[in-house]
């Protein structure tokens, strides 16, 4: 008996230990037993830029077209696309589980394309003026055409109480630049290491005791090896020094998806309770 306790024994300290904040090890492995979410590729036309744009859509285990339903626009960064969560990001595993367990509200998660040009692939020189500016045009083309478009093709509710908007690095930048300076569209916003497209927020909060109001969450969060690091401190800092409620998650690592994976799974536990 004696000799399967040092495997488990082991097992059980790698996969809690402190640093891993007690995430469990298989959080986003797919698990063959569990029921599994849908993802749609849809297609929208875009007044904004002038073409149809795509994003990809994933509906809950057991979706119900007769019930309504509240979304999460979830953003990339520079090098993605609006496969990067799904392909790197093992969105869909890390929320089967989580479904599986019964600890997040179901929801519909809208996987855009966020950076709103014609050519709107990762490629060239992806740093390029235009491609840069292109994250900040996706703010209209979020607004007015996809929003609008999910509004009118899927069951969701249509009102700033359900509606959460999170990215990662570029994404967590257009997440908090967007939300923070009109407080109109989502009412819990995440920026996971973002990027240093994030205005600051002082410039983006008029008036900190509306955001208290308004957010449900505000939620910050970055690897504490980033090199992006001092953005996500900064904003933390500001906050802080102005009573603004939100929380502040250093999770041990990098700028890149062993964070951005457990951002996801954190923060989409703590939406529309
Ligand atoms: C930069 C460094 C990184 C920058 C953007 C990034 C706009 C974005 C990184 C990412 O999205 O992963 O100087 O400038």
């Amino acid at each position: 008996m004696k000799k399967f306790y040092l495997p488990l024994f082991l097992f059980t300290l790698i996969c809690f230990s402190g640093k891993s904040q007690s995430i469990p090890c298989d959080f986003a492995k797919p698990q063959n037993n569990n029921q599994h979410g849908n993802l749609d590729s849809i297609t929208y036309s875009s007044k904004t830029v002038r073409v149809n744009r795509k994003a990809m859509v994933y509906t809950p285990p057991n979706f119900d077209s007769t019930k309504s339903y509240p979304v999460l626009y979830l953003l990339h960064g520079i090098e993605g696309d609006e496969h990067a969560w799904i392909e790197n990001g093992k969105l869909n595993s890390i929320l089967d589980n989580l479904y599986a367990e019964g600890k997040i509200e179901p929801m519909i998660v809208v996987l855009p394309n966020g950076r709103a040009m014609k050519n709107d692939r990762a490629e060239g020189d992806i740093f390029s003026k235009e491609k840069i500016e292109a994250f900040s045009t996706f703010e209209k083309d979020l607004l007015n055409d996809l929003i609008p478009f999910i509004e009118k093709e899927y069951p969701v509710i249509k009102d700033r109480e359900h509606r959460a908007i999170a990215g990662l690095s570029m994404g967590g930048g257009q997440s908090l630049n967007f939300e923070l300076s009109n407080l109109e569209q989502f009412s819990y916003v995440g920026g996971f290491s973002s990027a240093p497209n994030t205005r600051p927020a002082k410039d983006l909060i008029e008036n900190p005791e509306t955001v208290n109001n308004k957010l449900n969450l505000l939620y910050i969060s970055c690897g504490d090896e980033d090199d992006l690091l001092q953005i996500s401190e900064q904003a933390h800092n500001y906050l802080e020094e102005n009573d603004i409620a939100h929380k502040y998650v250093l999770l041990p690592g990098g700028h890149d998806f062993e964070v951005w994976k457990k951002n996801v799974h954190n923060f989409s536990q703590l939406l529309f309770k």
